[in-house]
């Protein structure tokens, strides 16, 4: 299975994340916990040079809780300070800590200079369905006043103060990932990153019964109460079978099987899943 991939615009959006991490402080870069490597636009590296950052490995509830250890360990090695998150439902507290304490820096400078002290700005960043609007409904949450307009301010409406010391850009920046491989695109593709249309959902499915008989040898047997072994078009045979998905003449529904497979995985009913390991 060969994936194309045009993504298309990339210079104004690369612009437009540039100029608006001139305003901000510190960067939190979203990426799926279970692909942390598909799921790294390699443009931000470059964009956050000199930039405080910190990487919130997102969608943590859906992938390998060991796996999570092994990435949040091997990112923070390398300097890189790194939390393992869901944005659906995790407290913000231990998020907040951090950002407060990489963006320490900005009081000091101002205390320095004698210069009245000013809020911490942080920005949200990272391809897309990684979670960056969940993780900001969540940041702001209910207690929160949106910043007005203010005379001389021209960052006008779009900051919003999570406490007294930190406000949030309030609009993400996003890059479109730019793999160069075959792997990382078909993981982005399992992870429904890629729109669905533009695949062949039977093949992408049985692709996915591939990697995961490789990666988690007995899932789809304990889900679906089929043989892992032998070629995989008849493991998705199989599950079909199981799943009563047959059309007239006996032949199996292809599209629902591989739409059922898909979502079964995207959802973790398959199990916590991670594609990709340190
Ligand atoms: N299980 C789980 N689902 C999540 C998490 N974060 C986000 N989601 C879900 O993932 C989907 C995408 O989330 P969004 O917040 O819209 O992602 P986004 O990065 O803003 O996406 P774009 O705006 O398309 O770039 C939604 O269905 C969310 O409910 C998480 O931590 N865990
Ligand atoms: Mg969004």
């Amino acid at each position: 299975m060969h994936i194309q991939w045009y993504p298309g615009h990339m210079k104004k959006a690369r612009d437009m994340v540039q100029s608006h991490l001139k305003l901000v402080d510190v960067a939190l870069e979203l990426r799926d916990a279970r692909a942390p490597l598909a799921s790294e636009n390699p443009m931000f590296a470059d964009l956050l040079q000199g930039k405080k950052r910190l990487l919130l490995l997102n969608k943590a509830d859906l992938a390998d809780p060991c796996v999570n250890r092994e990435w949040t360990e091997a990112f923070s090695k390398e300097g890189l300070k790194t939390l393992a998150f869901n944005a659906r439902s995790d407290n913000t507290a231990e998020l907040i800590a951090l950002i407060l304490r990489e963006g320490a820096f900005v009081h000091e400078k101002n205390r320095r200079q004698g210069r009245k002290p000013r809020p911490i700005r942080l920005m949200v960043i990272g391809v897309p369905n990684v979670g960056k609007s969940s993780l900001i409904n969540r940041l702001v949450g209910r207690t929160t006043s949106r910043i007005e307009d203010r005379p001389g301010v021209t960052r006008g409406k779009q900051w919003v103060r999570l406490r007294k010391d930190l406000e949030l850009f309030d609009t993400p920046g996003i890059l479109w990932p730019k793999f160069i491989d075959q792997k990382k695109a078909l993981h982005l593709a399992f992870l429904g990153s890629i729109n669905d249309l533009v695949l062949d959902t039977t093949r992408l499915a049985i692709e996915l019964i591939k990697t995961l008989r490789e990666l988690y040898p007995g899932v789809l047997e304990a889900r679906y109460d089929v043989s892992e072994s032998g070629h995989p078009e008849e493991v998705f045979e199989a599950i079909a079978k199981r799943r009563g998905a047959i059309i007239s003449g006996g032949r199996i529904d292809e599209e629902r099987t591989a739409v059922m497979l898909l979502d079964e995985f995207r959802s973790a009913k398959i199990g916590r899943i991670s594609l990709e390991r340190p």
